[in-house]
């Protein structure tokens, strides 16, 4: 099973179901594309039918999309728990999964994915404000009704689908409550998530797209080291 996936340091979406596959200890290898630079969405488009990453590929299925890969994930192995057991659970963790994908636009976009920077106060917090509170809502009644440390006590795949909403509150300083700081504090403390993080610091490349220097007009294009 292969999994392509773009820069570790800002690629929120291939970062879900990589965390996924390495915390449920699924045998998989990786290979990064790169999201920058001369040509990249030619070499996308070759590698992906979506011209985007993630993709899985397993024998001659290819898989775009990364709430169907981690379904493709729990349906290869059920047993692991990708998803809480009771169906009410299971539901809710999906809804919220899904609801990832389809919103947040404002943090998506005013708060690129970014590990390796720390700009707090650079994100004019009125414009994230809508989602910020979403999140109080949601977050803070599964953890308030799990116990937590995660959002369905132990680690699932709607964790993974927010584990990039959690580095952008820490890059960019954003105002939660303690529940939610306790929150990123655990996404930042799993295995999984420490391995994805050391090998994205290492990395070189620069995506002015997902500098938020860059987005404000601070920084020229093509300037950061
Ligand atoms: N809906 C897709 C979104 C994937 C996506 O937007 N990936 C970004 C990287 S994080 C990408 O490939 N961007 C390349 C481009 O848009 O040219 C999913 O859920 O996997």
């Amino acid at each position: 099973m292969k999994l392509l996936i773009g820069n570790r340091n800002y690629s929120s979406w291939s970062m879900r179901p990589w965390l996924v596959l390495k915390h449920f200890d699924i045998p998989f290898e990786d290979e990064v594309l790169q999201l920058s630079g001369e040509g990249f969405r030619d070499v996308l488009a070759q590698r992906s039918p979506t011209g985007k990453v993630p993709v899985l590929f397993d024998g001659g299925v290819v898989i775009p999309e990364t709430i169907a890969i981690i379904e493709y994930a729990a349906d290869l192995y059920p047993e692991r728990g990708i998803w809480p057991q009771d169906i009410g659970l299971r539901a809710q963790a999906r809804a919220a999964a899904a609801e990832m994908h389809s919103a947040f636009q404002a943090l998506r976009s005013h708060a690129p994915m970014n590990l390796r920077a720390s700009h707090p106060g650079k994100v004019a917090i009125d414009t994230v404000a809508r989602d910020l509170h979403r999140l109080e809502t949601l977050w803070g009644g599964l953890l308030a009704a799990s116990g937590g440390p995660f959002l369905f006590g132990a680690f699932t795949g709607a964790d993974a689908m927010f584990a990039p909403v959690a580095t952008r509150i820490r890059t960019y300083g954003l105002p939660v409550s303690d529940l939610l700081g306790e929150y990123v504090e655990a996404i930042y403390a799993l295995p999984a998530f420490q391995e994805w993080r050391a090998m994205a610091l290492k990395e070189p490349w620069v995506v002015d797209d997902d500098e938020i220097d860059v987005i404000q007009g601070r920084v020229k294009p093509g300037t950061l080291a």
